[in-house]
């Protein structure tokens, strides 16, 4: 359990404007494509949006939303994700995720990637994302995981 909170601890990123709790994405093969997941909370009594999502290891990264048209789920990219002040959004699987085409290694389960978030308030916030196919489920259930 304490080596548990480590690797939590080590995941999260502390910024004093926004927060970004439990980062993770799917593992891929170079060049396949893959998702990234990961809640915001927006700690600033100031709306922010992220703009920009950056990494080294891929050709190039879009912010997606998927909405329920016709009764099927369909993912198209959206510029910005406004996150309200003092609120948090979740990109998880099914709803809003960051896309990421052509990742130029193996992306091997247990290993991790750093990705750029770029807010317009907050600026440049490194990340790094653990690689895994545990979705982990709901957020509440983070830290139970593994039990
Ligand atoms: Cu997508």
């Amino acid at each position: 359990m304490k080596i548990l909170l480590a690797i939590l601890m080590l995941f999260a990123v502390n910024s004093d404007k926004i927060k970004i709790n439990d980062p993770w994405m799917r593992p891929a093969a170079s060049g396949g494509n893959t998702a990234a997941y990961f809640e915001i909370q927006n700690l600033t009594d100031k709306d922010d949006q992220l703009i920009k999502v950056e990494g080294k290891f891929a050709d190039s990264f879009e912010i997606h939303e998927t909405k329920e048209v016709n009764g099927k789920m369909k993912m198209s990219e959206v510029g910005q994700l406004t996150v309200k002040a003092k609120s948090t959004v979740s990109l998880k699987p099914k709803g809003n995720h960051v896309m990421i085409f052509d990742v130029t290694k193996d992306l091997k389960k247990g290993s991790t990637e750093t990705l750029t978030l770029t807010f317009k308030n907050a600026g440049k916030i490194d990340v790094k994302f653990k690689i895994t196919d545990n979705t982990g489920n709901d957020k509440q259930n983070s830290g139970h995981q593994h039990h």
